[in-house]
Parts: C-alpha cells; sequence; structure tokens
C-alpha cells in the first residue's frame, strides 16, 4: 500500500472511497503563538482599559515590526486593505495606477474603491510577479504609479521597475501581504519603493487576527499615514489632514506581539513543510513547485503548484476536486485574475488579450496546505495522492466523466 492509501482508483473518494484526511487540511489556518502569553496580554489590556487608538502593545508591535525589517516607520493598521488605501492616497496616486491582475482582488480594489483606474499588467511567467519588461507599454499621461506585489512572498523585480519609475516620474508602491520576512539581495522586503504594505490577516503566516501595516522610510510619508490612519488628528480636537479609521486595536497588537516569539519557529515548519512537497513532486511530470529561493530570507508560506494539463492528463481543477473529496482543501490563488471580476471584467472586458501569462498561470495553479496545522506525514500523503492521480490518470478520467454525466442529469430532473 502506498502512502495514500489507495490501491485502486476506487480508493479515491471522489469515486467513493475513505477520505484521506480525517479533518480538512485548510489553506490559511492561522499560526498561534502561546495561548497563555496572549491571553496573558488580553488580560493587562482589559486591566489598563486603554482597547485601541496608539496604546501600548501597538507601540510595542510597531517598534517590533521595523526593528525586525530594518526599516524606519512601521504603522500599524486594521487590516492590510485599509493600509492599501490610506499607502496609495498618501502617495498621491490618482488617474491610472499599473498593478497585475494576478494578485487578490484587494489590490486593485484599494485603487478603484479612490476612482483611481487598475492599469492591469501582465506577470513574468517565471515569477509571477509583475513583468518590468511590459510596464512601459501601459504608461499613458493619466499615469502616477505602479503597485508591484510581492508574489507568494517572490519580491517583484524591484530594480527594474523602480528605475523605469524615475524615468517616467511615477510613484513606487509594493503590495508586500505576503512577504513579511522575505528579502531581496539580503535586503528585508519594506525597504523597497516609497512605502510597502504589509497584511496581518488570520491566513498569513503571521497573524494579529486581522491587521496590517504600512512600512516606509520616508519620514514625510510616514507622518501623513499616521495622521490619515486617524481621521487626520493631530492631537486633541485638531483636524489637519483628510484621514480615515485605519487603527490597529491592543487585542490584535497582542497577539502579533505573542506570535513575534514564534516567528522563526512558524518559518521553519514552513520550510520544512516546502521541502516535504519539493521532494515529494519532484518526479511527477506535468506538476510543478513554485521554487523558492534559499539563499534568501523567506517565509515558505505558500505552496503554490503549476499543473500543466497536457501533461499531467488530468485538468487543474479535476485535481482540485480530487483533493477536496479527500479533505485536503486545496485553493485556485488567484483564480481567475482580477481582470475577470467584477467591476474590472464589465469595465475591461477584452484586458485578457493583454494578459497571457496571467491567464495561463491562473488556469493553472494549485495551493496546497501548509503551516503549522499541517504535519510532514501529511505532506507526503498529499504527495503521495498526487502521485496515484497523475499515475492513473486513464482510469480516473472516464469515471470523473460519468460522474459530471450523471450528476447533471440528475440536477436537470430536480432529483
Ligand atoms: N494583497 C494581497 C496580495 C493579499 O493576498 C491580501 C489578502 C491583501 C492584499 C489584503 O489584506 P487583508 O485586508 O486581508 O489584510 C484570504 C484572506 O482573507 C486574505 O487576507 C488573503 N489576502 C487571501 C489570499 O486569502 P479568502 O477569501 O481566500 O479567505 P477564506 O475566508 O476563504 O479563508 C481561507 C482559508 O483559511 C479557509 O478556508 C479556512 C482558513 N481560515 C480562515 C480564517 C479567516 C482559518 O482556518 N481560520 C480563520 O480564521 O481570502
Amino acid at each position: 500500500m502506498n502512502l495514500c492509501g489507495k490501491a485502486v482508483v476506487g480508493d479515491l473518494a471522489i469515486l467513493g472511497g475513505a477520505k484521506l484526511m480525517a479533518e480538512p487540511l485548510h489553506v490559511g489556518r492561522p499560526n498561534i503563538g502561546n495561548h497563555k502569553d496572549f491571553l496573558g496580554r488580553v488580560e493587562a489590556i482589559l486591566e489598563r482599559g486603554w482597547l485601541t487608538n496608539r496604546g501600548q502593545c501597538v507601540q510595542e508591535f510597531e517598534k517590533r515590526v521595523a526593528e525586525y525589517l530594518g526599516v524606519k516607520h512601521c504603522i500599524a493598521m486594521c487590516n492590510g486593505t485599509v493600509a492599501l488605501e490610506i499607502a496609495i492616497r498618501a502617495a498621491g496616486l490618482k488617474g491610472e495606477v499599473i498593478v497585475p491582475s494576478f494578485t487578490f482582488v484587494a489590490t486593485a480594489h484599494a485603487l478603484q474603491w479612490q476612482e483611481i483606474t487598475p492599469v492591469f499588467c501582465d506577470i513574468d511567467p517565471v515569477t509571477g510577479t509583475i513583468d518590468p519588461d511590459q510596464i512601459e507599454a501601459m504608461i499613458t499621461p493619466r499615469t502616477t504609479g505602479i503597485i508591484g506585489v510581492h508574489l507568494w512572498g517572490r519580491p517583484c523585480a524591484t530594480e527594474k521597475i523602480e528605475r523605469i519609475a524615475a524615468k517616467h516620474k511615477l510613484e513606487v508602491l509594493y503590495d508586500a501581504a505576503h512577504a513579511f520576512g522575505c528579502s531581496q539581495r539580503g535586503k528585508m522586503v519594506g525597504n523597497f519603493g516609497a512605502a510597502e504594505v504589509l497584511s496581518f490577516h488570520a491566513t498569513k503566516f503571521f497573524n494579529t487576527l486581522e491587521g496590517g501595516a504600512v512600512v516606509t522610510n520616508d519620514d514625510g510619508l510616514a507622518e501623513k499615514i499616521r495622521l490619515m490612519k486617524n481621521f487626520g488628528f493631530s492631537g486633541y480636537d485638531n483636524v489637519i489632514y483628510i484621514g480615515t479609521n485605519g487603527k490597529m486595536n491592543e487585542v490584535s497588537a497582542a497577539m502579533g506581539l505573542t506570535n513575534f516569539a514564534h516567528l522563526s519557529e512558524f518559518i521553519e515548519i514552513n520550510q520544512r513543510n516546502y521541502h516535504a512537497y519539493r521532494d515529494g513532486l519532484a518526479d511527477l511530470h506535468g506538476l510543478a513547485i513554485f521554487p523558492y529561493d534559499e539563499s534568501e530570507k523567506s517565509n515558505y508560506q505558500y505552496i503554490a503548484i503549476e499543473a500543466d494539463e497536457r501533461r499531467t492528463g488530468l485538468s487543474r481543477d479535476a485535481l482540485i476536486d480530487i483533493l477536496h473529496a479527500e479533505n485536503v482543501l486545496a485553493r485556485r490563488y488567484f483564480f481567475p485574475g482580477c481582470h475577470r471580476m467584477q467591476p474590472y471584467k464589465a469595465l475591461f472586458p477584452h484586458a485578457g488579450l493583454l494578459l497571457p501569462n496571467t491567464e495561463r498561470l491562473a488556469a493553472r495553479v494549485i495551493m496546497l496546505p501548509t503551516g503549522s496545522a499541517v504535519a510532514t506525514g501529511q505532506v507526503e500523503a498529499i504527495c503521495d495522492l498526487l502521485k496515484y492521480a497523475l499515475g492513473h490518470a486513464d482510469e480516473i478520467l472516464p469515471r470523473l466523466r460519468h460522474r459530471a454525466t450523471v450528476a447533471g442529469i440528475a440536477a436537470k430532473m430536480g432529483v
């Protein structure tokens, strides 16, 4: 018997067999530090009666993040999306901003929310980040900036992007939601562009329940952002700027401080799982894992694989259905690409024609579970399951088709 426990194709859960995992394995299960430490901090917050508005924990958290990244300013926020919106506004972006479509929709929404047009640029097929060679062709007189996304913790081609931006007098921001703890040429993400935006959402390897931050080395920009995230207040009754409420609360910061004590442990677990996946999938034709550059610092938080249907014999979606049936809740981050989501789909119906690499990757990517909720043995079993599925694609495919036909007929009959 193999590690996934499938002797015949009928043993696959999608074809009626037992599930590989007793409990669902999610992508994005939170890593949670020491419960007692967290609860102790929450108790102290309650004792102090200072729950938000730049309390002790938020101040300490901002200091820890800035020190860890070697960046001058960290402004903690309630989430990454609001942090993006505020950074965009503070950097003075308007008109059109060039962004990849291959990102979580929050990157595009943070622009559109402020009536700034996201102009979708294609990605480099190897790195998955914005292709700097395509940026210049998208610049118009209305363009004010570029937002690169450090996809799955892989930093963008920052040098090239920033050279183009300087030439055309554009601002550069980075959506670093995936890249806390990652470096490029030894420099920590957080130190590139005018500012970078982090997310500490529950599903990120390092979380503050909900949370985010803008990090920057620009004193003036930091000052503006601090004002903007607190309604523009500069002391009691004195509003000197337009602002909103982007503040991180004390309990979120307490979670962040608690998780800081486990940061290297979380990264080690992710790296261990990454190695197990990389080794387990090594000889599978048609399934390629997105590699991490291990000479750089990385958080290893996303296990992204690309499925080439012509070689696997099974489509990406069929593989996801097979995994889901086994309680391995793989995801399609980022399907179908922002340009195929509303309102962008209606606004730019033909955007896809300029985004061949985005369309290709969006149709192929499978995100697999990792983090402290996933044991090495489970990773090995998942790899073995994929190996089994690919090795028996010829037998599985007709049975899946038959199953789909029966389901279609049943649906039509209202059964
Ligand atoms: N930019 C980029 C590039 C981003 O990826 C994101 C967020 C942002 C900006 C915006 O940052 P935030 O404003 O979110 O701070 C999830 C996250 O909600 C989102 O934060 C993240 N990116 C995105 C990649 O993934 P969904 O809609 O896929 O989440 P959901 O609810 O399906 O959760 C994923 C899985 O995680 C669940 O199946 C189960 C597990 N889970 C989730 C939560 C919330 C848990 O086990 N426990 C939990 O508490 O977007």
